[in-house]
């Protein structure tokens, strides 16, 4: 399979669940300053041009990290990755999605100015602003929700997304409600996601 990613970005959670899986995988590196992303080879593969994309090894492309996590976690079932309890399961999307399309779709895209909410300047400030009340206010949700340890109990497809805009927040210096900074800490003791973190360039 080939991953289409860059370092330190979403792509971080698919990275880290196909090491936990240990499948092998070529990672192709996309700059999105550099405009790789709006290529028309890249847009062949991902016509909304955003990464992560997995291309499988049939050739067909996956793109989103909801998508490409729940094929993973069926197309492995013994890793666990997705309770086969319907409720459980769900309970695992709910956060899933609250992190990957409010956190991370509302919140940090409009503080990293991305997915269309460009803008300079004075407008600039306050759409980074807004984000980041989108992301305190998501955060602040997220951290009545959490179990302990793991965001539903047991490690699944739900972690590396929380874990990635986790690591955003400390690297911009945004503070982790008590859950979620146990989370992160947890995380960070994982061998994988440290393994992953090292690949990408951190230390
Ligand atoms: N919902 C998508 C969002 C992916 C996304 O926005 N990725 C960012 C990088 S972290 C990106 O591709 N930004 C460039 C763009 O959309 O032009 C997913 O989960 O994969």
């Amino acid at each position: 399979m080939k991953l289409y990613m860059a370092p330190g970005s979403c792509t971080t959670g698919i990275h880290i669940l196909l090491e936990e899986l240990e499948l092998p995988f070529e990672a192709w590196i996309i700059s999105i300053p550099a405009g790789e992303n709006r290529k028309p080879e890249y847009l062949a593969l991902n016509p909304k041009g955003s990464i992560p994309t997995l291309v499988l090894d049939d050739g067909q492309s996956l793109t989103d990290y909801v998508a490409i996590s729940y094929w993973l976690a069926r197309r492995h079932p013994r890793a666990k990755l997705l309770p086969e309890d319907a409720l459980a399961a769900a309970r695992v999307m709910e956060i899933l999605v609250h992190v990957v399309g409010t956190v991370h779709g509302q919140g940090f895209a409009r503080i990293f100015n991305e997915e269309g909410f460009q803008a300079d300047g004075e407008a600039g400030e306050a759409l980074r602003a807004q984000g980041r009340e989108l992301v305190d206010k998501a955060f602040a949700i997220l951290d009545t929700q959490l179990a302990e340890g793991y965001a539903t109990g047991c490690f699944s497809i739900a972690d590396p997304a929380l874990f990635y805009v986790e690591f955003w927040a400390d690297k911009l210096g945004i503070p982790l409600p008590p859950r979620l900074a146990a989370h992160y800490a947890l995380m960070r003791q994982r061998p994988v996601v440290q393994r992953v973190l090292r690949e990408e360039g951190y230390r």
